[in-house]
């Protein structure tokens, strides 16, 4: 029955390969621009399991939201509609408040505690990921999230009333915490958005911001490395089971290498990015110490709220990451 569920999945059994084992095809959906660096990393990863298995797996990526949006990318794994693709896994912290752990605001700021949170996080996570039949292969974080507004803002009064993208729960909390009207929108729209006048600010990388160059609709960016979410990407567990094990020694070995790979990209994306939103004529700077000193406050009851949801669990990945960072 697994067996039958995993080549289900596979989408497309395309030829006999060399060893006389059926080549699969995976699609891998992906909900970020083909630029992106996590899409371009993903590209690499598929390659790499495709050289690696000689053929015998073949991973064809699809960025930009083009198979499933965002949003439906874990359930099209879960439920093998696809073998594997990508998510921000935050977007789910109403299944999990685990799924939430990257994105409590000021937990973790810098790439160097956002390592130490994963190596923390990454064996609960695991778990809750197995138990929804996903295996979890690699994980990237995304560079600091910082504030992006069509006007000058200089402290949480100021943002009152603001319409809001947000892009998973802690965001739309974040939203109204600080009296702004969140709207779920996938990065993959929100050009379109900010020209309509949707919305007119969210939290998000320098590297979204530059992906979608939001300068045509707005004009500050306010560093405040409030949390570095993480992208997730997962292969059904029926799909995986039925995978041999020197295919599986390839996968995680490009998995391995992606997960590096990714990681230094996002890095090298940081600096570049934001001097992008600069050369497209955007105000960056550091957010006013007033503004930082609230947006603080409202991280200390967001992380309290995430605690109490998170429960023992949430706890002890908390308490790990103290210890070890
Ligand atoms: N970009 C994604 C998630 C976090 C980030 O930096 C987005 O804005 O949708």
């Amino acid at each position: 029955m697994k067996a039958c569920k995993a080549l289900m999945a596979a989408t497309a059994m395309t030829a006999i390969g060399a060893t006389g084992a059926l080549a699969e095809k995976w699609d891998m959906p992906l909900a970020y621009s083909a630029s992106n660096f996590h899409s371009v990393t993903a590209a690499e990863f598929a390659k790499c399991v495709t050289t690696g298995t000689g053929g015998e797996i073949e991973v064809v990526t699809h960025p930009s939201g083009s198979l499933f949006p965002g949003a439906q990318i874990k359930r099209a794994i879960q439920t093998g509609q696809v073998p594997i693709g990508e998510r921000l896994l935050s977007g789910h912290q109403n299944e999990n408040a685990l799924f939430g752990v990257d994105s409590v605001p000021f937990l973790a700021t810098s790439f160097d505690d956002a390592e130490v949170l994963w190596k923390a996080a990454k064996g609960p996570l695991t778990d809750v990921l197995a138990e929804q039949n996903l295996t979890l292969l690699y994980s990237v974080p995304w560079p600091p999230q910082g504030l992006y507004f069509r006007d000058e803002v200089n402290s949480v009064a100021d943002m009152k009333g603001i319409k809001f993208r947000s892009y998973n729960n802690a965001t739309s909390r974040l939203a109204e915490l600080t009296g702004m009207l969140p709207v779920t929108i996938e990065a993959a729209e929100i050009s379109q958005a900010f020209a309509t006048g949707v919305a007119d600010s969210m939290v998000s990388s320098g590297s979204t911001g530059y992906d979608r160059k939001v300068w045509e609709s707005l004009n500050y960016f306010y560093e405040v490395d409030a949390w570095l979410p993480r992208n997730y990407v997962m292969v059904n567990s029926d799909v995986w089971s039925g995978v041999s094990d020197q295919n599986k020694n390839v996968i995680n070995a490009c998995a391995g290498l992606a997960e590096y790979a990714g990681t230094w990209r996002s890095k090298e994306y940081t600096g570049f990015t934001l001097q992008g939103l600069r050369d497209g004529g955007m105000t960056v700077a550091p957010a006013s110490d007033q503004m930082k000193g609230e947006l603080r406050e409202i991280g200390e009851t967001m992380t309290s709220e995430w605690l109490e949801a998170a429960g023992e669990q949430g706890k002890a990945i908390v308490d790990a990451f103290n210890e070890m960072k």
